[in-house]
């Protein structure tokens, strides 16, 4: 047994160092896997697709038919507030049935893919319920994170010859999601996933203070198709660090964060942010069949740099983005049947 093949349960709490080094994992047996594929091809036949308002009423109660040990595992390490990542090991994927890895998500449009992407869903209704973006990839729940030609250099996740900078995912908005689900289907050379976390122990504490306060400025990152003619109106002003100061929710993105002319004060505690955690930066590795919900309160995350090859065989991960309430994400919503914010 490795130093990482403990439970959620094992995990000191406050040990950042630990957590960062050995995330709650669970590894599904043969069988579970195969009750898990059983339970996702079912879905893929039953509904139209993970979008459709009935799987979403359903996909709580299927997610009851996961094997016992998983639910058991995901459910210690979504009670423990320290959490950075869970990992699920060992999710079937068929390699052949996938097909080559789309050029573009746009045409992500496969069979296996939806079946994939139902996985993910009953996977992560353990944690809550998955929303969406109207201004990011059509507004589907279910996004495909691959790189794309000509957004190598980009900071958005279809990047690739470029590090995609740690971030909170969609800081910018009051409703972004508790939990990122990112299921691993294609990784030949485990392009690590990064995250990173703070620890306030290590920061001043006139430094902490100052994230504490709304001296902030988040804008929508570009992976956020705005209208035209929207520079400003998007902004939103907000502090970094909010809750109990023994159990803090991070909110930064080092692209897209940034201080209000002449606030020195707040210029000087987002530099000393950010230089921790680009310290505190570690890396998850995805393989095939991982499945991992980072904690979007506690952690950011990004992407070490990689060359796509655009032969079918480079990295795709499948996507959502879960709220433990969805309905502190309504404001951000039309009605209550959609789950698109914006
Ligand atoms: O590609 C990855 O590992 C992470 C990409 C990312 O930040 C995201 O999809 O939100
Ligand atoms: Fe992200």
């Amino acid at each position: 047994m490795t130093s990482c093949d403990l439970s959620a349960q094992d995990v000191p709490p406050g040990s950042a160092d630990l957590r960062a080094k050995c995330p709650p994992r669970y590894t599904l047996t043969r069988d579970e896997a195969r009750q898990v594929d059983i339970l996702a091809r079912k879905a893929a036949a039953d509904y139209p697709s993970a979008d459709d308002p009935r799987f979403l009423a359903d996909v709580g109660l299927i997610a009851h038919d996961l094997p016992a040990g998983l639910r058991q595992s995901v459910n210690r390490a979504r009670l423990d507030e320290g959490t950075h990542v869970i990992l699920i090991r060992g999710n079937p994927v068929d390699d052949a049935a996938l097909g080559g890895t789309p050029r573009h998500w746009q045409e992500a449009t496969g069979e296996e893919g939806r079946v994939a992407g139902m996985l993910l869903m009953i996977e992560a209704a353990l944690l809550g319920d998955a929303i969406g973006w109207t201004t990011q990839q059509e507004g589907r729940l279910v996004t495909d994170v691959l790189p794309v030609t000509g957004m190598e250099n980009s900071l958005v996740s279809s990047s690739s010859h470029k590090e995609l900078t740690w971030h909170t995912e969609d800081a910018f908005s009051p409703y972004r999601a508790d939990y990122v689900g990112l299921f691993c289907l294609r990784s030949l050379y485990h392009t690590p996933t990064t995250v990173s976390y703070a620890d306030l122990s290590a920061l001043p504490e006139d430094v902490v203070r100052v994230l504490m306060e709304p001296r902030f400025l988040f804008t929508p990152d570009d992976s956020h198709k705005m209208p035209d003619g929207t520079p400003d109106g998007s902004l939103v002003r907000a502090a970094v660090l909010d809750g109990p100061i023994d159990a803090p929710v991070l909110r930064i993105d080092r692209d897209f964060t940034r201080v209000m002319p002449g606030d020195d004060a707040a210029a000087r505690a987002l530099a000393h942010a950010v230089a921790h955690l680009d310290g505190n930066l570690y890396d998850v590795a995805l393989a095939t069949g991982d499945v991992a919900f980072i904690d979007n309160r506690n952690v950011v995350h990004g992407r070490r740099p990689f060359t796509p090859r655009y032969d079918g065989r480079d990295r795709w991960l499948k996507r959502v983005n879960v709220a433990v309430d969805l309905r502190r994400t309504r404001p951000g919503r039309l009605s209550a049947d959609v789950r698109a914010i914006g």
